[in-house]
């Protein structure tokens, strides 16, 4: 029996689309699927999550951590959004066009491939921090619907996932950036109060709940206290920015589930 649970839930998590073709795909499918769990994880117990910033319905939790003496935090963020859908905050946060709306460290992006529709691969530079060199950041980025009717819990689930990746015409460190290494993922899930019938929904009856997980490597040298005090005042600002530029986006516009 659980061998057939297994299965009709991993069924339910694939999607139909034309990135499957991809060479990229089984390392897409593998980072989306193990992200989506990781963000599932609640930030109690033995995880070692410490709060570090909280406004409102917002906390963000990190963990001190280290690799070949790189500051690398994991970074968990919690946050509660009236009047949007699931799918409305994972297009803004996936789609090109509304990037430079909300992503205030950015310099530059380009898309270098589309993959398909729901899939591309990014080129971004981002500000410099003084005294460190500027970073660029190549990566895909995949988003999906998660239709697992075997949890309830689970329905109008959307996922964003952006991982690092190579391509032979942008090597790193080759121009005056060095590139930063990165897993993200934005999970959103809508909630209806009071439940409705589906065409009688407003917009003061949704709400999204989005969990937001990130770890960047900054590639090469950074000092320590310079990256926690960036890390510290970004990631704070990041939500709350994207958040009202997600509200703001949406709020003449019909409901898109
Ligand atoms: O997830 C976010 N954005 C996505 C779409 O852009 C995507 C991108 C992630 C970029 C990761 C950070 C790249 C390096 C940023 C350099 C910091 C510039 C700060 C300038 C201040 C004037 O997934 C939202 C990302 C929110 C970013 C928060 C800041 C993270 C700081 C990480 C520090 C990395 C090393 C910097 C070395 C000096």
């Amino acid at each position: 029996r659980d061998r057939l649970k297994k299965k009709s839930i991993s069924i339910a998590l694939s999607p139909v689309t034309p990135a499957k073709n991809h060479k990229l795909w089984p390392e897409i499918e593998k980072v989306t699927l193990e992200q989506l769990h990781y963000a599932r994880l609640g930030v109690g117990g033995a995880g070692g999550w410490q709060l570090f910033a909280e406004d409102g319905e917002m906390k963000m939790y990190r963990r001190e951590e280290e690799a070949d003496g790189l500051v690398v935090d994991p970074l968990k963020a919690c946050h509660m959004v009236k009047g949007v859908t699931a799918r409305e905050v994972c297009e803004i946060f996936f789609s090109p066009e509304y990037r430079s709306g909300w992503e205030a460290t950015l310099e530059d992006m380009t898309v270098v491939e589309t993959i398909a529709s729901d899939t591309l691969v990014f080129l971004q530079t981002h500000k410099r921090i003084w005294p460190a060199s500027q970073r660029d950041a190549l990566f895909w980025s995949h988003m999906r619907s998660v239709a697992d009717s075997e949890d309830q819990d689970a329905a109008d689930l959307w996922i964003v996932c952006n991982h690092s990746t190579e391509h032979p015409q942008y090597p790193p460190n080759s121009g005056k950036c060095v590139r930063v290494y990165l897993t993200v993922c934005l999970v959103c899930q809508t909630f209806i109060d009071p439940p409705k019938d589906p065409k009688n929904i407003r917009r003061e009856d949704l709400t999204c709940k989005i969990t937001y997980c990130s770890v960047v490597n900054p590639g090469g040298w950074a000092p320590a206290s310079v990256l926690r005090a960036v890390y510290k005042r970004e990631y704070p600002k990041f939500l709350k920015r994207f958040t009202s530029f997600c509200i703001d986006q949406c709020k003449d516009k019909p409901i898109l589930f």
